[in-house]
């Protein structure tokens, strides 16, 4: 009789470890499947437009939202350029050995302002937003 008692509590002990082992493990489970939704979430929506070996950086919209201006040393100094907002048609409107660099539109979309230090020091110029100046 005393054995069966023993043997019973023993068990109830057993199963209550189980229980909390599962509980455990349940968070784990549901902590890692939440990790995981954020980072897939996190990724989702996010577009590289550029990809090559060269510093890309400062994008600014254009106001009617069909262009993106850029910084880019890709030619060996900085420059600016435009591109779609797909990526597509990556046009540089400063080409100048001097380094060009943060690109604002007007609030028209027609002119962009930028800094270079063409003329030794750093600027502010202006350019037709198809780099004429
Ligand atoms: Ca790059
Ligand atoms: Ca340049």
């Amino acid at each position: 009789m005393m054995y069966k008692i023993c043997m019973r509590k023993k068990f109830k002990k057993e199963v209550y470890k189980m229980k909390k082992y599962l509980t455990l493990l349940l968070i784990i489970a549901f902590a890692t499947f939440m990790l995981f939704m954020g980072i897939s979430c996190k990724d989702e929506g996010e577009v590289r437009l550029t990809n090559n070996p060269a510093n890309d950086g400062l994008p600014s919209w254009s106001p009617d939202g069909k262009m993106i201006a850029f910084d880019s040393d890709r030619d060996g100094n900085w420059e600016i350029y435009v591109m779609g907002t797909d990526g597509s048609g990556e046009t540089n409107l400063t080409n100048n050995p001097a380094d060009e660099a943060a690109s604002s539109w007007s609030p028209d979309g027609k002119m962009i302002a930028f800094q270079s230090n063409r003329d030794g020091n750093s600027e502010i110029y202006i350019m037709n937003a198809d780099g004429q100046e």
